[in-house]
């Protein structure tokens, strides 16, 4: 589709200035949410290729980075107006040392969307502040995000520190990211692992009952 191949060259090309009209202009002509989704991912994508073959460098990732941003502000009211009721808490951060964030955003955006209360403890997450919030506000489950493989170990960290704080029982913990997969989920002794956003919300939906 012509308008999903610009909105994709926009964030590639990081055309911050021309994303908003690209993207109002296909949820005008009623793009479902979820295809003008799936072409953005797949663009950051495509500048996580390029960039590892040094096509790129990181201003330009970032300025890709902050025009998915600005077409994700545009889609989040419309996913949050599909339902409103809270089913359960879940916090969510990305680990520390580690400032990615658009794949967590996606994450909360689609827990918000089926709805879920998600509270975003933000990026470079240190193991206090997640004790700390866990013990705070008792969520059902904790989201942990990571894209590097240098912050992926965090997460262990984390779930060890969760056991000796006597709080390792009270919450699910579910890990996601690019580096992750199912085998060093459960090395780490994580709950659960999800892919992408629609799994997450799947595991978060079976660890709760509904
Ligand atoms: Co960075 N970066 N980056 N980067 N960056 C990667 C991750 C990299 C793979 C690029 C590459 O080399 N091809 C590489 C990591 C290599 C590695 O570890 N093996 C890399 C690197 C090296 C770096 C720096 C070290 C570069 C440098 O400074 N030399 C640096 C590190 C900074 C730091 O964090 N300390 C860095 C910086 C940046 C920017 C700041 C410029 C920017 C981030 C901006 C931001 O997030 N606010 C950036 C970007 C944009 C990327 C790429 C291109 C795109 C990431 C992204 O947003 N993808 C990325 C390459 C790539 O992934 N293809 C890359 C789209 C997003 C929707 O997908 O985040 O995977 P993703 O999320 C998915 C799933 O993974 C899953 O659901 C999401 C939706 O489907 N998911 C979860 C994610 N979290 C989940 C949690 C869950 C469940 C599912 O449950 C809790």
């Amino acid at each position: 589709m012509r308008e999903l191949e610009a909105i994709r060259n926009a964030v590639i090309e990081f055309k911050k200035a021309e994303i908003n009209h690209l993207v109002q202009a296909a949820i005008a002509d009623g793009v479902d949410l979820n295809t003008l989704l799936d072409a953005l991912i797949g663009a950051m994508d495509e500048v996580g290729r390029r960039f590892a073959s040094a096509e790129i460098y990181v201003p330009e990732m970032l300025a890709s980075a902050l025009t998915m941003k600005e077409a994700l502000n545009l889609i989040k009211p419309l996913l949050l107006g599909y339902k409103k009721q809270t089913r359960a808490t879940i916090l969510i951060g990305t680990v520390k040392g580690d400032l990615h964030d658009i794949g967590k955003n996606i994450v909360i955006m689609m827990l918000e969307g089926a709805g879920f209360e998600v509270i975003d403890l933000g990026v470079d997450l240190r193991e206090e502040v997640v004790i700390d919030k866990v013990r705070e506000l008792k969520p059902q489950v904790l989201g942990l995000s990571a894209l590097l493989t240098t912050t992926m170990p965090e997460m262990g960290k984390i779930i060890k520190t969760l056991e000796q704080a006597g709080l390792r029982e009270q919450v699910k913990v579910i890990v996601g990211g690019a580096p992750i997969d199912e085998a060093f989920a459960s090395k780490i002794g994580a709950d659960g692992y999800a892919r992408d956003a629609v799994a997450a919300v799947e595991s978060v939906k079976r660890f709760i009952g509904n």
